[in-house]
């Protein structure tokens, strides 16, 4: 058990209030770390380090390709510590082994691809009369305040982190209360890259208090956050105090469409990837299979002979493909879940219950489960679960699936699989998602921009859209005339 403090103003500090939480090994309640548990009045000593860390501090003024220098540096140390970080992830938050390592490879490269990006920001000049000049700046829009999940600890710290640096920003970063550990750590190899005092703060505690002072405090220029979509309004009316920039990165309940001229065994492998990996604790996840009713029954049996593949267990044991549920909060709301679609009338075909075996007993681990014949107005099919559960719906028409398809909230992510390559791009320009794949599901790049339409959130993150919300836009105008005007 290892105790943590928290990294302020260069410094590792403890909360005020001298709190702590407890935080847990989801797949064995095993006690692994403390870490302080902030409140608003750490929130506002670290708000104050990134501010005058901005305000006065080198960093904004140094080169794009010294900051960039740092970006570089700090992926090489994760990748130095990509071991112990993947373990630790697996450990706090439940993933399976080989889930975490690409996570960490791929916080590494994102690291990687904003130094790079550093040096490539760049302004724009237009026609203007000859007696002057008239050009566009960039600069960093401030000090940011940076909320995230507990779904992908180190990979979400790392996506917020890397464009607000490359961008000249400092940061004020609070992991969720439930995964603090790898953002700690983070900021231990921060310390080592040498980045000036303030310019990364990261503070432990919960939403309650310390979540809402980051969002509504008026010394914030930005607020980033990726979390729940209820949490996310809530985010939004803290940050109009001072009408800070916001970006947001919401929920999802994404369609996976496959028809019936799909590559059969592709789309039953993908089918199953897109609802369980990070034991569909993922916003991205296909939780919706939309499938043409011809292939309805071929589609199901198919998972179903497959599904007793997914190895449940410790993240940290061989051959695990799914660990436990973050929580046991998170376990319950899951379930309930479960028990809603039941009595919805969907039909519980594989799953639906905890596995047996006392090597289970103490983590919150539950089986990969299908609703099949789910109708698309039943709450299962509607709602964010963010947990193993996947609802089988069927459809008659290319114009039903995507009608289907588009009557929800969300807008996050959507598949399509077809062989028919006509059909596939018709119906993905349909779709209102803003991270869409054809006869695939879940793969993503850093140059790629992340986010969604409707209520899965606002701007994007990642490539070269990532940055710009941590930009803002300056005009400089210059007179060439030295005589005055005499316009009175
Ligand atoms: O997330 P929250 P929770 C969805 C998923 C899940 C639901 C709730 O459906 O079941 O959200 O999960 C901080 N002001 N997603 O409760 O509350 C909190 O401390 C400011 C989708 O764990 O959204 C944490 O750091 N901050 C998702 C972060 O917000 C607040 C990932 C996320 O917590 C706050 C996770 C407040 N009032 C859950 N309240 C995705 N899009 O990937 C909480 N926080």
């Amino acid at each position: 058990m290892k105790s943590y403090r928290m990294f302020v103003n260069g410094e590792w500090i403890d909360a005020k209030s001298k709190q702590t939480r407890e935080i847990i090994d989801p797949g064995n309640s095993e006690l692994i770390a403390k870490v302080p548990e902030s409140g608003r009045e750490d929130i506002v000593v670290a708000v104050h380090a990134a501010r005058t860390a901005f305000d006065q501090g080198p960093w904004k003024n140094l080169t794009a390709l010294e900051r960039g220098k740092f970006l570089f540096k700090i992926s090489e140390l994760i990748r130095r510590e990509s071991k112990r970080l993947a373990e630790l992830e697996v450990k706090n938050c439940g993933k399976p082994l080989a889930e975490a390592e690409f996570d960490i490879s791929d916080a590494a490269n994102c690291f990687e691809f904003y130094g790079g990006l550093a040096t490539k920001i760049h302004g724009e000049t237009m026609s203007v009369p000859a007696n002057s000049m008239s050009f566009v700046v960039r600069e960093p829009v401030g000090v940011c305040g940076q909320i995230i999940p507990w779904n992908y600890p180190l990979l979400m710290a790392s996506w917020k982190l890397a464009p607000a640096l490359a961008a000249g920003c400092t940061v004020i970063l609070k992991p969720s209360e439930l995964t603090p550990l790898t953002a700690l750590e983070l900021a231990e190899l921060i310390q080592e890259a040498g980045l000036p005092k303030g310019v990364v703060n990261v503070v432990t505690g919960p939403g309650a208090g310390a979540g809402e002072e980051l969002a509504s405090n008026k010394l914030i220029n930005k607020v980033a956050f990726t979390g729940g979509t209820v949490t996310g309004r809530k985010v939004l009316e803290g940050a109009s105090s001072n009408l800070k920039r916001v970006t947001l990165e919401l929920g999802g309940k994404n369609p996976n469409i496959v028809f019936a001229d799909c590559d059969l065994e592709a789309a039953i492998d993908g089918g199953l990837f897109a609802a369980f990996a990070n034991q569909g604790e993922v916003c991205s996840a296909g939780s919706r299979i939309l499938v043409e009713k011809s292939l309805h029954k071929s589609l199901v049996d198919g998972m179903l002979a497959k599904i007793n593949r997914i190895k449940l267990g410790h993240g940290l044991l061989p051959g695990v493909k799914m660990g436990p549920l973050v929580s046991q909060q998170h376990l319950e709301k899951v379930q309930s879940y479960i028990q809603v679609g039941i009595q919805e009338g969907a039909k519980l075909i594989c799953g639906g219950k905890r596995p047996e075996g006392s090597e289970f007993s103490k983590g919150n681990f539950l089986m990969p489960t299908i609703f099949d014949h789910v109708s698309p107005q039943m709450r299962i099919a509607r709602e964010e679960i963010f947990g193993p559960v996947l609802s089988v719906i069927p459809f008659s028409t290319e114009e039903e699936a995507i009608q289907i398809a588009n009557d929800t909230e969300y807008g996050l992510a959507a598949a399509v699989w077809s062989k028919n390559i006509f059909r596939a791009l018709r119906v993905i320009r349909q779709l209102r998602a803003g991270i869409t794949w054809i006869n695939t599901y879940h793969p993503t790049f850093n140059e790629m921009p992340w986010g969604g339409y409707k209520q899965s959130g606002w701007g994007r993150e990642l490539g070269l859209h990532g940055i710009e919300g941590y930009l803002e836009t300056k005009q400089i105008n210059i007179n060439l005339d030295e005589a005055p005007i005499n316009w009175y």
